[in-house]
């Protein structure tokens, strides 16, 4: 990456520093003198004339000596700034460069917060940094530049938050003018730059190599054991703009066989390691699910299920936590107090939010009922047991119990009946103000407050409620109704209030403004008709804006437009919609769309020609999740090929050198934004557990947050991320963001094993229909040359839909899945020869229709 381009900067002498930031920053090497002579804006620094100059919080007290000064720091506080010493009134100017230098020591091994911001709210940073202390002396020194004129800006040590007192030492503190702004150089690994984790055997394989030359380069592939094992020349493809960055790509698809610890070199440059196979998306797959448990709120996390991460339970009412379970509206705005225990944290920080909420746990229950339906699908790899959470042998699929988790908590965020604007759900609820890092869940002090209900949360508790409605009918019929119930509500409350619009405080939690609700309400519809096959939630999704609208064109789907999630559904649920075959066409063509943009990209990455917007890695990757329902509603291969290049870019063949996902790859994030996986901060904390994913480089990221700010200046967009705790805007963890992550790696993970014998084909035809009942006959034809033994056929009953009497097959039901057995009364199916067999169904008010797949098991 370049060097930020600035005016010239004035040059200065520095000490060298002899404790650097974190990881792969690098304070800029100390410059010669020239004319100028820094000037030091901190007065007394070195302590010469005592504590002149300087102020601290009045529970600390301390002395200075031989040029140092030491305090003693009280045990017992809770954030950061509830113990200070600090400075004020440092002039700070647009542009111009600076250099916070400090000698400390501590008694204990303590990481302290530095701090060059504003005085007063909203405290915004110049300079945030975390430096770890010891017993011996270190000197730090940090660079940064000013983006705004600040007259008196304030140098504060924030050194709270440790449960023992502490004694910290003080020397030689000084704040440079004209210093050199500081330079971002990751290490972005070797140039040729692949997916590290694994390519699909018969799919696609490209890397993309960095490099100046016009000409193609020759490449060269080697096994494990170091064989060359295939080579070839690349395709000079030019600069490209996503990542400045003058690139080549490398096809070696011809290569199939699997293997792990592949190479390829080019360029006088070997990429990191890679397999050729699929084995590590089943484990994806399970770990980016498991991301959810220890994210939960309200229960304690056992070290048992999820080692590394257990911890004592998040705001239930033991103190410190004032709970939630009796939270009341923030400023008196009701007379009642809800029970919000329970549910995920959003992200990082610990407010939970219905509009996030709605979506993640939407995107969790459609991994499940892709399984159902595609014909890939295998519910098997979601079933009870298969996820490190708790609820093991309860007979229900664990994604289920996870979700349920999350379903809960949106119902209870319901206004009561009763109450104004009863059937609402309140946008969310958070702390009264931010809280700083690290901070256990169990450990936030703060009051918690609901803050006003929303016609965007309505319909996202609506739309999720009504989904989990039809997915735990087979398992909990009474939690079914319940969901039922709140999402009729909810939907009716937002008919009756379309337009109350989130207002935000600005202070605890994040905004999760949106203030055009048609697709939350074309979404909502969708998810009711569904479940319910009523005419008015039909009539409401016919009569919707967006039905006839290409609501794939402009962009992916995210918690702020939602338009998509109803078509997706709509496409892939078996329902009886008339003309319903438009809205699978319209699926279709929009991952034409993001495919052709996908092939275009020497990188595979189809996003980001306008920027990266705030969770880039989760448009891309819902964006994926469109090309992977295409292949489910075509079977056309192109499809899933697309979805396993697309993902190359997130597990590392990138302008970073990176994988997203934590513990995925041979270099990958490790230090999101998190309260409580806060190690960078506190070595006592994990880091986020393996398969958690980074929001991405974010194009706008230094309007928004100081690491950024500091860093990130002058980036291409795939370059504008930083694999540091404190920038948010880059490298936060979300429930929305591991959800995309989930639906993808699940969907890969499918792609393993064909799963019907392919000679095996299957015509399911509804005979005849009645009010209450209807008749359906299923063709098994074995199109191959040998006899088919012990045909199986298995497929999800459409919602309300039942087996009441078959014949000719015996057929059973578990959960939402038919097994049909003794098909042919268990003989043999010869080749070209077709059994039949048929079933009385017994079904609601709406027309049934067949299964979107049945799957046929042979032998
Ligand atoms: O993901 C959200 C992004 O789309 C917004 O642009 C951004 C600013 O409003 O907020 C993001 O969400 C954050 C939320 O407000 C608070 N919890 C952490 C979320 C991820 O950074």
């Amino acid at each position: 990456m370049a060097p930020p381009a600035r005016s010239a900067p004035r040059r200065v002498a520095l000490a060298a520093a002899t404790a650097l930031a974190v990881g792969a920053i690098a304070a800029a090497p100390a410059a010669q003198a020239q004319d100028e002579e820094p000037t030091n804006l901190v007065t007394n620094g070195d302590f010469a004339d005592g504590t002149n100059g300087w102020w601290t919080t009045a529970n600390l007290t301390g002395a200075v000596a031989d040029g140092e000064w030491c305090i003693d720091v009280p045990g017992g506080t809770l954030n950061p700034w509830d113990a200070i010493v600090g400075q004020d009134n440092l002039p700070l100017v647009t542009g111009e460069s600076y250099e916070l230098q400090f000698t400390a020591r501590a008694s204990a091994d303590v990481s302290v917060r530095a701090l060059v911001q504003q005085p007063v709210d909203p405290w915004m940073t110049a300079l945030e940094e975390f430096p770890s202390l010891t017993a011996e002396a270190q000197t730090f020194s940090y660079a940064f530049t000013a983006s705004a004129d600040w007259p008196d800006a304030q140098l504060a040590f924030q050194i709270g938050r440790n449960d023992a007192p502490w004694q910290l030492c003080l020397s030689e503190v000084a704040l440079l003018t004209g210093a050199e702004p500081p330079v971002y150089d990751p290490d972005t690994g070797p140039r040729v730059r692949v997916n590290q984790v694994g390519y699909l055997p018969d799919g696609p394989k490209r890397a993309t190599l960095v490099t100046e030359s016009e000409d193609p380069l020759a490449w060269q592939l080697h096994d494990a054991e170091g064989a060359l094992v295939a080579e070839g020349d690349s395709a000079p493809h030019g600069p490209e703009s996503t990542s400045g960055e003058s690139v080549h790509v490398i096809d070696f698809s011809e290569v199939t066989a699997a293997g792990e610890g592949y190479t390829l070199t080019a360029d006088g440059e070997t990429s990191y390691p890679f397999a050729i196979g699929t084995a590590a998306y089943g484990d994806l797959a399970v770990d980016a699910l498991s991301f959810y448990y220890p994210q939960r709120s309200g229960i304690a996390i056992d070290d048992g299920v999820a080692p590394g991460y257990g911890r004592e339970a998040g705001h239930v009412d033991v103190a410190p936590n004032q709970g939630d379970g009796a939270v009341t509206c923030y400023g008196g705005a009701c007379d009642y107090t809800l029970d919000v225990t329970g549910g995920w944290y959003d992200a990082g920080d610990h407010g939970k939010y219905v509009v996030n909420g709605g979506i993640s746990v939407a995107q969790l229950m459609s991994v499940y009922e892709r399984t159902l339906h595609a014909p890939t699908g295998d519910p098997a790899r979601l079933a009870d047991g298969t996820l490190r959470l708790p609820e093991h042998g309860d007979g229900v699929p664990d994604v289920l119990d996870e979700a349920r988790w999350e379903v809960e908590f949106l119902m209870s965020m319901q206004v009561p009946a009763g109450e104004e604007l009863a059937g609402m759900a309140h946008h969310k609820i958070h702390d009264e103000n931010w809280t700083g890092l690290p901070l256990m869940p169990s450990d936030d002090p703060q009051a918690r407050f609901l803050e006003p209900p929303s016609t965007a949360a309505t319909l996202n508790l609506a739309a999720a409620a009504a989904q989990a409605a039809r997915l735990f009918e087979p398992y909990d019929p009474e939690f079914a109704a319940q969901a039922l119930e709140a999402a009729e509500t909810a939907y009716a409350a937002a008919l009756a209030n379309p337009e109350v619009y989130a207002v935000d405080r600005g202070a605890g939690g994040g905004p999760y403004g949106d203030n055009k609700v048609t697709d939350e309400f074309y979404w909502a519809a969708a998810e009711l008709f569904l479940t319910t096959g009523a005419d008015a939630y039909e009539a409401d999704v016919l009569g919707s804006e967006l039905h006839e609208e290409d609501v794939f064109a402009a962009s992916g789907f995210w918690w702020g437009e939602v338009a998509q999630l109803a078509k997706l559904d709509l496409a892939l649920v078996p329902n009886a919609l008339p003309g319903r075959d438009d809205v699978i066409a319209e699926v279709v063509a929009g991952a034409d769309v993001y495919l052709d943009e996908q092939d275009a990209s020497p990188w595979d990455l189809g996003y980001g020609a306008n920027g990266f917007d705030w969770g880039s890695n989760s448009a891309v990757l819902n964006r994926l999740v469109v090309v992977g329902a295409a292949f489910d509603l075509t079977g056309e291969a192109r499809y899933r090929d697309g979805v396993f290049a697309g993902l190359d870019y997130i597990l590392g063949r990138n302008a970073l050198g990176n994988s997203y996902v934590t513990g995925y790859g041979s270099h990958f994030s490790k230090n999101q934004h998190s309260r409580w996986y806060a190690n960078q901060l506190d070595p006592a904390l994990p880091n986020p557990p393996v398969g958690t994913l980074s929001g991405g480089p974010n194009s706008v990221a230094s309007t928004w947050d100081p690491v950024a700010q500091r860093w990130l200046t002058d980036c291409d967009p795939q370059g504008c991320y930083i694999d540091d705790i404190g920038s948010w805007a880059t490298n936060e963890l979300t429930i929305n963001w591991n959800a995309s992550l989930a639906q993808v790696a699940s969907f890969a993970a499918d792609q393993v094993s064909a799963p019907s014998a392919p000679s095996c084909q299957v015509e399911y035809l509804i005979n005849g229909q009645w009010p209450g009942g209807f008749v359906a006959q299923v063709l098994v034809t074995n199109t191959g040359d040998a006899a088919l033994e012990n045909v199986t056929l298995h497929w999800a009953m459409p919602t309300g839909q039942s087996v009441v009497q078959s014949w000719s097959a015996d057929l059973s039901q578990e959960g939402h899945l038919v097994t049909a057995t003794e098909v042919g009364g268990g003989t043999a199916l010869s080749a070209g020869r077709t059994f039949t067999f048929g079933f009385i169904g017994a079904k609601d008010a709406r027309t049934a229709v067949a299964p979107s797949s049945v799957t046929c098991t042979t032998g």
